[in-house]
C-alpha cells in the first residue's frame, strides 16, 4: 500500500457523505446543466486544450497539479485560461489526494491525462512509470467504484501499446506488444479500464491515442526539440541539432484535434475504445528535412546523430487507423503533417524573436536545461563500455569526461 491507500476505506465513507451531500446541492438550480469535468495532468500539452475546448462548451473545469518549486502553469498562461480552471493539487501516485480532488470538483467527466509520459525516462525511472501510468488509472477506477458510478472517465492509453506489433496500420485489434516500461505501464491502465468497464457497468473509455504535437509540446519530446532547434539555428543562437533514430516512423498529428476526439468519446451513448491518428507515418528525418526546408536552411548541414540519444529499445514504426472513431462519431484529422511542422517551428521562431527583441512571457525554452547535461543511464552505459576499454580510467572519472565532454556539445 502505498501513500495513504490503506486508510482509503475509511477516507471513502467520510468523502461519499460528503460527497453526496454536495453533489445534491450541485444539482439543484442552475447547477444542474453546467457540467463539470476534472482533468489531470492540466499544467502538460493537452490538458489546457482540452479545458479550452471545455470552458468553450460551458463546462466548469477542474484542473489537478503537482506541488512543485517553481509554478509550471505557462502553458495554460498561453491560451488565456489559467485563471479559468479551478486548480486542485492531487499526485497520482497519492491515492488520499486523488480522492479529495474528486470530492472537490465533483464531476461528471474525469479526463486522465496525468502520466510520467516521457518514453526515454521510462527506461531511467521504470518503477515510478509503473507506479504513476499504471496504477495511476486503477486508482481513479476505485474511486469511482466507490463513490458514485456515474461518473464517466477517460483514459490516455497510446499507440506505444502496439510497440513491436507489425501489423500496418494500427487498429483496436492490433496485437498490443509494448517495448517500454511506460507502455507496459500504460497497457496495465488500458486493461483495467476494459475491466472495470465490463464488471461494474462504469463508462470507462481508452483513446488510443497516436502521436501530437503542437507548440505547447514539451521540450523533450523530438518534434518540438525539432522545431525549437530550427527556430534557434535560422536565429543564430544555436549551430547544430543533436538526434537519436532518426529512421523511427511517427503518425504525428495536431494536439487540438485530437482532445476534441476525447470529448467526443464521452459523449458516446456506451463507453468504448477508440483509436485516434492521421494514417499517416513519417521519420523523424522528413520530420527535420521539413522543419528546416520551412525556414530554407538544408538540414544535413545542422544535423548530427549520437548514439546516446538512442533508447535501449525503441517502436520503429507508428500508423494508426481511425476508421472505428470516424465511423462512430465522425472524427477526422483536420491539420495535415506539413501544416503541423509549420505552425511549430513558425511558433518557436516567433517566441524567438520576441526574446531577443527583450519581451518576457510565459514559455519553456529559455529555463530548459541543455538535454546533453542530464547524466541518464545512456551516458552512464557509454561510459562504463569506455572505461572497460581503457582500465587505466575509473567509471567515475570516466562519467566525469563524459560529461566534462557533454557540456561542449
Ligand atoms: P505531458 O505534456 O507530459 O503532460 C503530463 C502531465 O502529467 C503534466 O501535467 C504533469 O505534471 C502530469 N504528471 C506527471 N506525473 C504526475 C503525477 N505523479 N501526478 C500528477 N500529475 C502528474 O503529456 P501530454 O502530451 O499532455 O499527454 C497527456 C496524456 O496522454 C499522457 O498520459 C500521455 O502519456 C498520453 N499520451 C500522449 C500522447 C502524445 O502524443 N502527446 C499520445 C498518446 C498518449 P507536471 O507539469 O507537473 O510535470
Ligand atoms: O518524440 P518522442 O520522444 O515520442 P514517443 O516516444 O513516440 O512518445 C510520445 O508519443 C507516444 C504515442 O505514440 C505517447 F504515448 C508518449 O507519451 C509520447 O507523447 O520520440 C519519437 C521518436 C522515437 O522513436 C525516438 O527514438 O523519435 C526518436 N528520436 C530520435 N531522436 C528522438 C530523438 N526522440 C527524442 N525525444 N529526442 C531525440 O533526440
Amino acid at each position: 500500500m502505498v501513500n495513504g491507500e490503506s486508510t482509503f476505506l475509511k477516507l471513502v465513507v467520510s468523502h461519499r457523505n460528503a460527497f453526496k451531500a454536495h453533489a445534491f446541492r450541485a444539482t439543484r438550480g442552475i447547477l444542474m446543466v453546467i457540467k463539470r469535468a476534472l482533468i489531470t495532468g492540466i499544467t502538460g500539452q493537452d490538458g489546457p486544450y482540452l479545458a479550452q475546448l471545455l470552458l468553450n462548451k460551458g463546462y466548469r473545469v477542474f484542473g489537478t497539479y503537482r506541488r512543485v518549486s517553481t509554478p509550471n502553469f505557462w502553458r495554460l498562461q498561453q491560451l488565456g485560461i489559467v485563471n479559468r480552471v479551478t486548480l486542485i493539487p492531487a499526485d497520482l501516485g497519492d491515492m488520499a489526494s486523488l480522492l479529495e480532488a474528486v470530492t472537490i470538483s465533483n464531476p461528471d467527466e474525469i479526463y486522465n491525462l496525468a502520466a510520467q509520459s516521457f518514453v526515454g525516462n521510462s527506461f531511467d525511472q521504470p518503477l515510478l512509470t509503473t507506479d504513476i501510468d499504471a496504477s495511476g488509472a486503477t486508482r481513479f477506477l476505485e474511486i469511482i467504484r466507490h463513490l458514485n458510478k456515474k461518473i464517466k472517465f477517460y483514459q490516455a492509453s497510446t499507440s506505444e501499446l502496439f510497440g513491436a506489433s507489425i501489423e500496418n496500420p494500427q487498429h483496436e485489434k492490433t496485437d498490443m506488444l509494448p517495448n517500454s516500461p511506460y507502455a507496459a505501464a500504460k497497457l496495465h491502465s488500458f486493461h483495467m479500464v476494459r475491466i472495470y468497464r465490463e464488471s461494474y457497468g462504469m463508462f470507462a473509455c481508452n483513446g488510443i491515442l497516436f502521436n501530437h504535437e503542437s507548440p505547447l509540446r514539451g521540450l523533450e519530446f523530438v518534434t518540438r526539440k525539432i522545431s525549437n532547434s530550427v527556430a534557434r539555428i535560422k536565429l543564430g543562437l544555436q549551430s547544430e541539432l543533436r538526434l537519436g533514430n532518426i529512421y523511427a516512423y511517427r503518425d504525428w498529428g495536431f494536439a487540438p484535434d485530437y482532445v476534441y476526439a476525447m470529448w467526443r468519446m464521452m459523449q458516446q451513448p456506451k463507453a468504448d475504445d477508440f483509436v485516434i491518428a492521421t494514417g499517416e507515418s513519417h521519420s523523424v528525418a522528413e520530420f527535420v528535412e521539413e522543419a528546416f526546408s520551412h525556414v530554407g536552411l538544408d538540414w544535413k548541414k545542422y544535423v548530427v546523430t549520437d548514439q546516446r540519444l538512442h533508447r535501449p529499445l525503441d517502436v520503429h514504426q507508428l500508423c494508426g487507423s481511425p476508421k472505428k472513431a470516424t465511423a462512430a462519431f465522425g472524427w477526422k484529422p483536420k491539420v495535415t503533417f506539413k501544416q503541423l511542422v509549420k505552425i511549430m517551428v513558425d511558433a518557436d521562431f516567433d517566441r524567438w524573436q520576441q526574446y531577443i527583441a527583450g519581451k518576457s512571457f510565459p514559455w519553456d525554452a529559455p529555463n530548459y536545461s541543455h538535454e546533453m547535461d542530464i547524466l541518464s543511464r545512456n551516458v552512464v552505459r557509454d561510459a562504463q563500455k569506455e572505461a572497460a576499454k581503457k582500465p587505466k580510467k575509473t567509471v567515475t572519472q570516466k562519467i566525469l569526461q563524459v560529461l566534462n565532454g557533454n557540456a561542449r556539445v
